[in-house]
């Protein structure tokens, strides 16, 4: 025994991954425990290097990840969406609007570690690791349809935990009226940050309180049972079913509880044509198209586009005079 557990920690430094050296790592605590060597126990714990390796946050993440509960509650009758189309055609203007490049040039982005700043009309301002906030929040999988402004849609099931969740947790004051959502600006990393350099990036969105707080409102980590890649919005984004796809905003930094209504990114780009709400509404159409109908990317099929994409009994209330 007091040859071979040493000889574990030996054996894991020597390049295994995290998430061996976690299960080692268990299991020489279980055998420790076990009774046999009483007293001696902390003979036989690993020096402070090697402890300070594991376990990883992102290795908890992804254990996290992997049991999260679908929830019943979101049915689609569609079909779901091939998860090879769902991460290779995509919107996020600050890689390419190209949709097909995006995933491409989204590989060696920085994704991980990443910290989220929490600020405004709170309690406590608080900056957290975001594989932290995830170990503190329930994760589920919810399937839900996804509708682009653009006119073309999918059917996702997305892993996160409810916004709601998130803003208690956030704990704002009473004067705070509506959730500001900033994205990253790293130029260095992100093609459309340099080339695009017309849009006003970083990439900013924004909900009301009582939108955010819906039961809806999703804050996601992972996809197809798995954490997000980095196409699709990784570490963190935001998914708003109800509403056209550019709400849902991708790499989430800063949550700012704010009193006035903040502006948004593609509001503030072209007035005209995305309001703040950007409710799917068949019977409003896009200044330059229909949005009675849409296109189901990975088929082509035209199918109606439904009020609120199908969402009114949940949302439609907020949006009663
Ligand atoms: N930061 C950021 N978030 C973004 C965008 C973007 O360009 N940048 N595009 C939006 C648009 S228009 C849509 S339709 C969805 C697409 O999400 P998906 O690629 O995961 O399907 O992300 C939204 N979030
Ligand atoms: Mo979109």
């Amino acid at each position: 025994m007091l040859i071979k557990a040493p000889m574990g920690w030996e054996i894991a430094e020597r390049g295994f991954t995290p998430e061996d050296v976690y299960l080692n790592r268990r299991k020489f605590l279980a055998a420790a425990s076990a009774g046999a060597l009483g007293g001696m126990v902390n003979l036989l714990l690993p020096p402070a290097s090697a402890a300070a390796k594991v376990p990883s946050p992102a290795v908890a993440t992804v254990q996290r990840l992997l049991s999260a509960p679908r929830n019943p509650e979101f049915k689609v009758d569609r079909p779901i969406t091939s998860e090879r189309v769902a991460i290779s055609y995509n919107n996020y203007y600050e890689f390419s609007d190209v949709k097909d490049r995006v995933w491409k040039l989204a590989q060696g982005f920085e994704s991980r570690p990443w910290q989220i700043e929490i600020k405004g009309l709170v309690d406590k301002p608080k900056k957290i690791d975001v594989d932290e906030l995830i170990r503190r929040m329930r994760l589920e999988e919810r399937v839900y349809r996804h509708r682009c402004v653009e006119a073309w849609s999918m059917v996702v099931p997305w892993i996160g935990f409810p916004m709601k969740a998130f803003v208690e947790w956030c704990s704002p004051k009473p004067q705070a009226r509506y959730v500001r959502t900033v994205s990253f600006f790293k130029p260095s990393q992100v093609e459309g940050q340099r080339v695009t350099t017309w849009y006003p990036w970083p990439y900013y969105e924004a909900l009301t309180i009582e939108e955010a707080t819906n039961e809806l409102a999703l804050l996601v980590v992972g996809m197809y049972g798995k954490t997000s890649p980095n196409q699709n919005g990784a570490p963190i984004r935001l998914i708003t079913p109800w509403k056209y796809g550019f709400k849902g905003i991708k790499a989430i930094m800063t949550f700012e509880f704010v009193k006035s209504r903040p502006a948004t990114f593609w509001n503030t780009v072209v007035p005209n044509e995305y309001d703040f709400r950007a409710n799917v509404n068949p019977s409003k159409p896009h200044p330059r198209w229909s949005q009675a109908t849409e296109r189901v990317a990975e088929t082509g099929e035209r199918i109606p586009t439904l009020p609120y994409n199908g969402y009114e009994k949940y949302v439609a209330h907020l949006y009663k005079v």
